[in-house]
């Protein structure tokens, strides 16, 4: 995998030249916004347009649309191969992905999930009346945190998903021996975290199965598109037939199954994304360093770093924002950068504890995750991947410095807009 940063980043030189006037901040009213459009964070990187659309017309000459075609074996294959693991079933998204694995893996009563990540892997389980069972975050690597796990184990307690959240593994290791001791399952979601390692070995390798997203906001994207990946051969052919109905050929069903099918258009889009890999991994490091160089020394204002011995994809700019050094919250920074037209996200606030219907089955979950409680309210993702350029990142780095610079002037104008 690359690890070279573009020419683009001589431009690095520009972030610390100083904070723009504070009258330019459009919070206070005046002025234009610094981007005329908003600058999402999950504007989809595109691959080669060419070859894209010359996959869809192959498609068409071949009317064969969806029901694993050979662009899905293709694209199964190409996983299989880059992961280094013996099975990818491509699913239609993460969340069915997450579903079927979960029923294939039998997980029934309690499963221990993180609460800080996104929903889907919540409901994945409390769809099939499963009850999720929160477990605290490590404060530094905003995973689940082992030492949280084990007093959450009850007699119901059937297995544990952890989530490699922003792209960083888990403590897989110790959540093996936790697992093993209690006899559970464990199997991960690992929708933030194609191609990325652990301890040299591509995620994709641990637990049961691990499962990916290939949502459009991801690095590598099918639009919509997931995957189940395993070693086990018994799952694989699991979850195959329960990705396709149950069927086990013409007028055969052997297994209650659904719908989960990727199609052959969002293949395309999935191998063109894949053979633009590393140059969008390139584009996130980039990016990723203009943050770095341009976020520090501001006083409260952390970005979360990536090591660079493992294989990482560099898709989500994480920052924690502490007020108390900061004299700015996260939600005031994040105000002042929506303003601008930079759709910085709250990712994953307030936590799926918080959210319905675990908000109203667990009123008190709170309690028990302190961590969550006070890293949710911190916690905001910045703009990044292909569509963001290095002068973006400058601009965004200089609006934030801006802010924190005057931070009181900034908390009295946001207050009196209350
Ligand atoms: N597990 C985890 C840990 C996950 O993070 C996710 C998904 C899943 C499971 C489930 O995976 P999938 O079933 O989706 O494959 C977005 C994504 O929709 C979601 O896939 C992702 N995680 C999550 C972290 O982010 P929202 O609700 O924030 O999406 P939305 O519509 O607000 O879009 C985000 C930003 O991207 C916006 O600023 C708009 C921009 N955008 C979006 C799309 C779709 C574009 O510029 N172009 C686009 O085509 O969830």
């Amino acid at each position: 995998m690359s690890n070279l940063i573009s020419p683009q980043t001589t431009a690095l030189a520009d972030v610390n030249a100083g904070a723009a006037e504070l009258s330019s901040l459009a919070v206070f009213g005046g002025g234009k916004p610094a981007f005329s459009e908003p600058l999402h964070i999950g504007r989809p990187n595109l691959g080669n347009r060419e070859v894209m659309l010359r996959r869809v017309n192959e498609i068409f000459d071949r009317r064969w649309f969806t029901n694993d075609g050979p662009l899905v074996k293709e694209f199964e294959a190409r996983i299989q191969e880059l992961v280094g693991v013996k099975h990818c079933i491509a699913m239609c998204n993460a969340t069915i992905a997450l579903e079927i694995a979960i029923r294939a893996l039998e997980l029934c009563g309690e499963v221990i999930v993180p609460a800080y990540t996104f929903i889907a892997t919540a409901h994945a389980l409390q769809w099939q009346e499963i009850t999720p069972v929160f477990a605290d975050m490590h404060p530094e690597t905003h995973n689940i945190a082992p030492e949280t796990i084990e007093r959450l184990i009850t007699p119901r307690t059937t297995g544990i998903v952890g989530v490699h959240v922003w792209g960083r593994p888990c403590d897989t290791e110790a959540i093996q021996s936790i697992a093993r001791k209690h006899k559970l399952k464990v199997m991960y979601d690992a929708a933030h975290a194609f191609g990325c390692s652990h301890r040299g070995r591509m995620i994709g390798n641990f637990g049961l199965c691990e499962v990916f997203s290939f949502h459009a906001t991801k690095f590598i994207n099918c639009f919509e598109g997931g995957a189940v990946a395993t070693n086990d051969d018994e799952l694989a052919v699991k979850m195959r037939l329960m990705r396709n109905f149950g069927f086990a050929g013409y007028d055969k069903v052997i297994y209650p199954g659904t719908n989960g099918k990727l199609t052959e258009v969002c293949a395309a889009m999935g191998l063109t994304s894949l053979e633009a890999m590393e140059e969008i991994i390139a584009a996130n490091r980039r990016n990723y360093e203009t943050y770095r160089v341009g976020l520090q020394g501001l006083p409260g204002i952390a970005l979360k770093e990536y090591d660079s011995i493992e294989r990482r994809n560099y898709q989500y700019i994480v920052v924690e924002v502490d007020e108390t050094k900061a004299a700015l919250n996260r939600d005031e920074l994040v105000a002042v950068l929506q303003a601008e037209n930079v759709l910085a996200r709250k990712y994953f606030w307030p936590g799926c504890h918080r959210m319905e219907p675990y908000r109203s089955y667990f009123p008190n979950a709170g309690l028990l995750l302190p961590q969550t409680e006070r890293l949710a309210a911190r916690i905001m993702v910045l703009p990044t991947g292909q569509a963001v350029l290095v002068e973006n990142v400058v601009a965004i780095c200089d609006i934030i410095r801006t802010a924190v610079e005057n931070a009181e002037a900034v908390h009295s104008t946001l207050f009196k807009q209350k």
